[in-house]
């Protein structure tokens, strides 16, 4: 038993060809005008990621409008050995949509694949295309009474193509986990052109290695998910949504395990930000302001929900809250009393990233440690950050119920901050992901591996996880045209 050492796969980066002439008339011909161009304005958007860090460069911008089209694709470019980069809404916090910048690869562009095929009460199942924006999906749920228990800031950019390949987390996952659990099956097109059908709404399925579970949070390396059967959930009767002000992350953690033992499962999310990132928000965000009077060290987001028929949970929320802050566990809260409020609540926690994105340039990392890890993390990660890297701030915020935090590091004031990351950001992330893997974590929570996190993978996979990865990407795609140079690290 030597494998994998014996027989390391093949897989590298460097494979894959420009694609000439006779290709690119092919793929004109077969998509027509709406699914093929090389226009470089229209292509523009979809070159670099959100934050704008990667810039890349496309042979051309393909839509296709049904998994035919996109098998044709496939086809087209898998004879010619020409690399394919998947894009939905093209939010990756890790580069991952964004193709290489030599310019020889594909962009296919799932957006016009936005059709909900099937809604169905009775499975409790909702059939998605890839190019569903994920608040579309949420009001179709809400039309038939459940709901699609899956939500983030990007909702209303964020396609469900992506979510899947990326395994999104988000907000509620606390309760209803991440896409992983949520997808019930997958179509998808795999990189040899076949169509993969598993969209069947089985909650039963044994027949071997699950190849559904292998594409979600395979960021487009192993074929191109083209739709999903997704499940569904009974929809929100009532919801109560609270804001905390309490001094520590570990006050924060005794607060959640006590409100989920006073409701029951209501608790939904548990959302933690630090004063300096709503100072942020508040600075950036045209339109917010603070929800409690005073600065408080650390600020909890509280979302209760229960199903139809059930007892309100605000009740309990509020009753909870009021003998923790007799208690002194928590500083100061408030509960929203109606629909605007919890909203205006809510923006606070979801454009932390646009405030961020406003403030510039920051080492960014998106860590998960275990739950009970988080709180001492919080507090010995920020420390240990700073004075080592001697005018830097942390803002470390985020999913505490789920450990994963967004841990980010700013520049000095008074440097150039893109300078700053470009020649201190991977000593950062190195320390940081060190810090992380001495207490049992993953350098890579809800935001996957993209581009981004590659070298840092790369570093402290270990051999094992990194020759299982790279032999089953050897074996789905043996050309290795399936967005290279993201996820799985290249053989050295
Ligand atoms: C969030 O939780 C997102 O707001 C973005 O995952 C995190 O910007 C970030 O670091
Ligand atoms: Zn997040």
């Amino acid at each position: 038993m030597n494998w994998p050492h014996a027989n390391p796969p093949r897989y590298s980066e460097s494979m894959t060809c420009v694609p000439d002439a006779t290709l690119l008339a092919a793929l004109e011909r077969r998509l027509g005008p709406k699914g093929f161009t090389r226009d470089p304005g229209e292509m523009e958007p979809w070159l670099s990621d959100w934050r704008g860090r990667v810039h890349g460069r496309a042979a051309a911008l393909l839509s296709p409008a049904n998994v035919d089209e996109v098998q044709d694709i496939v086809r087209l470019a898998a004879d010619a050995r020409v690399a394919i980069v998947p894009q939905g809404g093209n939010t990756s916090m890790v580069a991952g949509a964004t193709p290489p910048a030599e310019g020889g690869a594909l962009l296919l562009s799932l957006r016009r694949m936005n059709a909900i095929r099937a809604l169905s009460p009775e499975d409790n199942v909702a059939i998605a295309e890839a190019g569903v924006i994920l608040s579309d999906l949420h009001d179709a749920a809400a039309r038939i009474g459940r709901r699609f228990p899956l939500s983030l800031g990007a909702k209303g950019s964020a396609r469900i193509g992506g979510l899947i390949s990326t395994n999104a987390g988000g907000t509620q996952v606390l309760r209803f986990g991440t896409m992983r659990a949520l997808v019930v099956g997958i179509e998808a097109v795999l990189p040899s052109g076949e169509r993969f059908d598993g969209l069947s709404a089985l909650r039963k399925d044994n027949r071997g290695y699950d190849l559904r579970q292998l594409l979600v949070g395979a960021e487009g390396t192993l074929g191109v998910v083209t739709a999903a059967s997704l499940r569904l959930v009974p929809a929100v009767g009532a919801r109560a949504v609270a804001w905390v002000g309490l001094a520590s992350p570990h006050a924060a953690l005794t607060l959640l395990r006590r409100l989920e033992a006073a409701t029951g499962e209501a608790i939904e999310s548990f959302e933690a930000m630090p004063a300096n990132a709503l100072a942020m928000v508040l600075r950036h965000v045209p339109g917010t302001r603070a929800p409690l009077a005073g600065e408080h060290a650390w600020n909890i987001l509280i979302e209760a929900t229960a199903p139809v028929g059930a007892s309100d949970p605000a009740e309990r929320l509020t009753t909870e809250l009021a003998r923790a802050a007799e208690e002194g566990l928590i500083d100061d809260a408030v509960v929203a009393t109606n629909e605007a409020q919890a909203e205006s609540l809510w923006k606070l926690r979801e454009v932390i990233a646009e405030a961020e994105r406003a403030e510039g340039p920051a080492a960014k990392h998106d860590i998960s440690v275990p739950v009970s890890v988080v709180p001492d993390f919080l507090v010995e990660a920020r420390l240990a950050v700073e004075s080592r890297f001697v005018g830097t701030q942390v803002v470390g915020f985020g999913h505490l119920g789920d450990g994963n935090i967004h841990f980010n590091v700013l520049p000095p004031r008074h440097v150039d901050g893109k300078s700053w990351v470009e020649a201190e950001g991977p000593v950062v992330n190195a320390f940081v992901h060190d810090f992380v893997n001495e207490r049992g974590g993953s350098l890579s929570a809800e935001h996957g591996i993209g581009q981004l996190k590659l070298a840092e993978f790369a570093r402290t996979a270990g051999p094992v996880r990194l020759h299982a990865l790279q032999a089953i990407k050897q074996a789905l795609d043996p050309l290795g045209i399936m967005n290279p140079g993201k996820l799985v690290p290249p053989v050295a």
